[in-house]
């Protein structure tokens, strides 16, 4: 008998309020262009695409609404109803058996994406990031809040209290961050503090690639239902992917990024993806899109042989 082929449901959330304005709010249409609907269908799964959530433009609205007494955290209202929204589809996908990728967007679209795949189990989280997303609205030298996702699912520093941005089934014990290049000073107390598993880029020049995503997937599977995998473009080096909003030299080549996906897929772990930070401004003749799309591919196991 043939077994039915596992569907995912593609989400746009066409968002940039993380950052000062760039154009990482095109990346799902980007994206899309640069063929997802095929890549994904070479590694023989059915493709649902539920269009984009609703999001209101930064321009329309003040960025200063809702920041916090003891910190600050840009165009908090819209990251919320963004959330609200992502997280409600990714739990709906997950309700139908289907495999929900979000197409950011910032990376703030990850707290819906996150919250939305823990409603209902226990997941890990494995996050690809030259960046390691642990600021809190206390620590942020910008206030922007894509450097946030992780600090706030986790509930750590002021987001204790903010109860749309914390993951229900997602213990620190089972985040690992793969491929740090810049974490900010006061950063690094909110990593310790949140209890995250961080391997650098220095990781992986000493013991490969390979080892580390590796130690990644262990730590995010272990005791949970499956691993949400979050994935930044700015993780590959800029040579690789330019279309980026906030580039940092030195990141993976195009097969270490390849390689790492497919290892997640041989883990048979995978519970939802998120595809963000694609600026195609700055991209070059859509490659970083492209990357995205080949990507998400071997994230579902797309076959060589
Ligand atoms: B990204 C910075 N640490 O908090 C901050 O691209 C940059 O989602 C964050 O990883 C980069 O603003 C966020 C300086
Ligand atoms: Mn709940
Ligand atoms: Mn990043
Ligand atoms: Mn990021």
């Amino acid at each position: 008998a043939t077994e039915a082929l596992q569907t995912v449901r593609v989400i746009g959330a066409p968002t940039d309020y993380g950052a000062n304005r760039r154009g990482v709010d095109m990346g799902p249409s980007a994206i899309r262009y640069a063929g997802l609907a095929a890549q994904l269908e070479r590694a023989g799964v059915a493709v649902a695409d539920g269009g984009d959530v609703p999001a209101p433009r930064a321009e329309e609205r003040d960025p200063s609404v809702e920041t916090f007494a003891a910190g600050r955290a840009r165009f908090l209202r819209e990251t919320r109803e963004v959330t609200i929204r992502v997280a409600d589809r990714v739990e709906g996908a997950l309700a139908t058996a289907d495999l929900p990728i979000v197409l950011g967007g910032d990376h703030s679209v990850a707290i819906g994406s996150v919250t939305g795949s823990a409603r209902d189990a226990d997941v890990g989280v494995v996050w690809f990031d030259a960046h390691a997303d642990c600021n809190t609205p206390e620590t942020s030298p910008t206030g922007n809040v894509h450097g946030m996702p992780l600090a706030a699912v986790l509930g750590v520093g002021a987001f204790a209290d903010v109860e749309w941005a914390t993951a229900d089934g997602l213990r620190a014990d089972n985040v690992a961050i793969v491929g740090l290049r810049d974490v900010d000073e006061r950063e690094r107390d909110a990593i310790e503090e949140s209890g995250v598993t961080a391997f650098t880029m220095a990781d992986i020049d000493t013991r490969g690639l390979t080892n580390v995503v590796d130690d990644a997937v262990d730590v995010a599977t272990d005791g949970t239902d499956g691993v949400h995998v979050s994935l930044d473009l700015d993780w590959l080096d800029p040579r690789e992917a330019p279309g980026v909003g906030t580039p940092v030299r030195g990141g993976v080549t195009y097969r270490e990024a390849h390689s790492a996906l497919e290892r997640v897929a041989g883990r048979d772990c995978l519970r939802s993806l998120d595809l963000v930070e694609v600026n195609p401004i700055l991209d070059e003749r859509n490659e970083t899109a492209e990357l995205a799309a080949e990507l998400a591919s071997s994230a579902l196991g797309r076959r060589i042989l």
